[in-house]
């Protein structure tokens, strides 16, 4: 007779990788509950940004569910699923981007432009943690390589045409609301390069002896700051102009 052996998955407390892994998952599944519930209340022009947060908080939390087992079981980084998880996610917050300034004239070039450079930026990154060879002149050459995607991103949030196209829109809520997720940009994707450099033979791996599971700490950090706030920023934006519009409508 077979016997059925069931291994019980604990959360180990005492390790904060682990505990961020469990409650990342059930923090992005339910946000996601949350945008898709809530995209009844927003106005229909609302509608496919606030399907695009709930996206981006699902497709993570799938990949949470499965890192977070790959984790447990191994104690390994789970490079390539994270890198997945990024390739679906950060273009869809590029998306999110081109729809805030699409009144305003957005044209489907500029999706693209920032779809590239994310591209960039993850194909980068992933060369620099899949394929090292634990020196650290490999994780600088490839971490470096990997900003100049970033910064261009920066660069388009808060000077470029994303910002250009926000202040042509006239929509005070659009202007702060785009402004805010430049904040986010800025400093939200800038916890992501700290948990880069703990990687073998990173900055902070080598110069202050961060061990590598850190990597996945800061990611994990990371991602519920910005998939989270990301959609939040754009949920209140459509909230507003809802609100905006029916007063408009009843005065
Ligand atoms: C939902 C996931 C998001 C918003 C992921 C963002 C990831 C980054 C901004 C990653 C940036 C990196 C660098 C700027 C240099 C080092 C390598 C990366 C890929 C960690």
């Amino acid at each position: 007779m077979k016997t059925l052996l069931l291994e019980v998955m604990t959360i180990p407390v005492d390790d904060p990788v682990a505990f961020t892994f469990f409650t990342g998952y059930m923090a992005m599944f339910a946000a996601s509950v949350f945008f898709f519930f809530e995209r009844s209340r927003v106005s229909d022009k609302w509608k496919t940004s606030l399907l695009v947060s709930g996206l981006i908080t699902a497709i993570a939390a799938v990949h949470y569910y499965y890192m977070r087992d790959y984790y447990a079981a191994t104690g390994e980084n789970p490079t390539a699923l994270r890198y997945i998880d990024w390739t679906l996610t950060v273009p869809l917050m590029c998306v999110e981007f081109y729809l805030l300034t699409k009144a305003a004239g957005a044209k489907i070039g500029l999706l693209w432009k920032l779809i590239i450079a994310a591209a960039w930026m993850l194909i980068a990154g992933y060369i620099g943690e899949a394929f090292t060879d634990g020196s650290t002149s490999h994780s600088v050459i490839w971490g470096v390589a990997s900003t100049i995607g970033y910064v261009y991103i920066l660069y388009t949030a808060w000077f470029g045409e994303v910002k250009k196209l926000a202040d042509a829109s006239g929509n005070p809520t659009v202007v702060r609301g785009v402004r805010t997720l430049a904040w986010f940009v800025l400093v939200g994707w800038a916890i992501y390069p700290i948990g880069y450099m703990c990687m073998p033979g990173g900055w902070l791996n080598v110069g202050l002896g961060w061990e590598a599971t850190n990597v996945d700490l800061f990611y994990n950090i990371a991602d519920a700051v910005n998939k989270i706030g990301f959609g939040l920023v754009v949920y209140s934006i459509a909230i507003t102009s809802t609100k905006e519009s029916a007063n408009a409508a009843t005065a």
